[in-house]
């Protein structure tokens, strides 16, 4: 029998009880939430009948500061984001995937405490496959005087210091996994009431898992010790049960999958081409909050030189890097060949 409405946690309810945890605490951080909620949930809608509208359905003709095609989809995903949260009046300044500069509050609003980086539409070559794809956050409060414009300096802070990280994944539904400071909780989109609600209460990220996430087409790209260690979780001789690969090539969906049923998630640097010499994946904006998450549900990240990520000190805005991560005793397993 289904649960009563007055049994279910909304999403609302969750962030008013974290914050009466906190006696410090003003409102400004759960507002803040409130108004990235409500961009997640048009970008929702419009990912949901996306095969419907031809007008938002493939590329763009312009390319974003990735050198990657924008997808309408990605436009307007930024779009949403970055209109509604520079004008809620809780952040000095954003960055996005989809702008090179730094996006600084517009005048006449008011400036706040806060800061975000945001991957608005993570995947986005997917979209037109109907693959599930993501929006990926991290908050930070700001380092620079109070009340004066933000800087670029205010997001470029190491991802240990994140005070929230999250993301949303528009898959079969539309979940919001969300790290506030201690645990993970997830939250499924009810369409019925346009409500998140608490559906994966304290997530944990099994210990161990028998997935292996990475791209096989790279292989000759990758350093010996990374050819090393997928050879060795691929081999019968291993001692190890041989792990399934599965690869949707999109972070938010392999992360989350790995995230309920354990296992790794590896996106090398190039050793042999000049196309990603430091890693594929952002710091800022896609893997620092992922590493929050993982960390923050038992599991684990790090570079493939086995550097924590969430101890790396951002220096661009843009800045890539190697990404490692999942169950703790599947990273653990990683570092062995790493440490030789
Ligand atoms: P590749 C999507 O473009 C993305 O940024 C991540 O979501 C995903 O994990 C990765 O790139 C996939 O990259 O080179 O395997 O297609």
């Amino acid at each position: 029998m289904s649960a009563h409405p007055t049994q279910l946690m909304s999403l609302s309810q969750y962030l008013i009880e974290e914050q009466l945890k906190l006696p410090q605490a003003t409102g400004d951080f759960t507002a803040l939430m409130s108004h990235l909620v409500y961009a997640a949930k048009v970008v929702s809608r419009e990912v949901r009948k996306a095969g419907l509208l031809e007008n938002i359905l493939g590329a763009t003709d312009q390319t974003n500061v990735q050198g990657e095609t924008v997808m309408k989809l990605d436009e307007y995903a930024d779009k949403i984001f970055t209109h509604t949260l520079t004008r809620c009046g809780h952040l000095c300044v954003m960055g996005s995937e989809e702008q090179e500069e730094i996006i600084p509050i517009p005048t006449g609003y008011k400036i706040g405490k806060y800061t975000i980086a945001i991957d608005p539409l993570d995947g986005s070559s997917n979209i037109d496959a109907n693959v599930s794809i993501g929006t990926i956050f991290s908050v930070h409060l700001r380092t620079s005087p109070q009340g004066t414009p933000g800087v670029k300096e205010d997001l470029l802070q190491k991802g240990s210091k994140q005070r929230a990280a999250g993301y949303i994944v528009y898959g079969s539904s539309t979940m919001l996994v969300l790290c506030v400071g201690k645990g993970v909780s997830g939250f499924t989109l009810d369409p019925s009431c346009g409500e998140f609600i608490l559906s994966h209460p304290e997530m944990k990220m099994p210990e161990s898992g028998g997935i292996y996430s990475i791209n096989e087409g790279n292989y000759d790209y990758w350093s010996d010790e990374v050819k090393n260690y997928i050879r060795n979780i691929k081999s019968i001789e291993g001692g190890r049960k041989p792990q399934s690969l599965r690869y949707i090539g999109s972070l938010v969906a392999d992360f989350h999958r790995n995230l309920l049923k354990g296992g790794i998630f590896l996106y090398p640097n190039d050793t042999k081409s000049s196309k990603y010499p430091k890693g594929k994946l952002r710091l800022l904006y896609e893997v620092a909050p992922m590493a929050l998450i993982a960390e923050q549900a038992g599991g684990m990240a790090v570079t493939v030189e086995g550097k924590r990520i969430l101890d790396l000190e951002p220096e661009e805005l843009h800045e890539r890097t190697t990404f490692v991560v999942g169950s703790k005793k599947e990273v653990e397993h990683f570092l062995t060949f790493i440490k030789k």
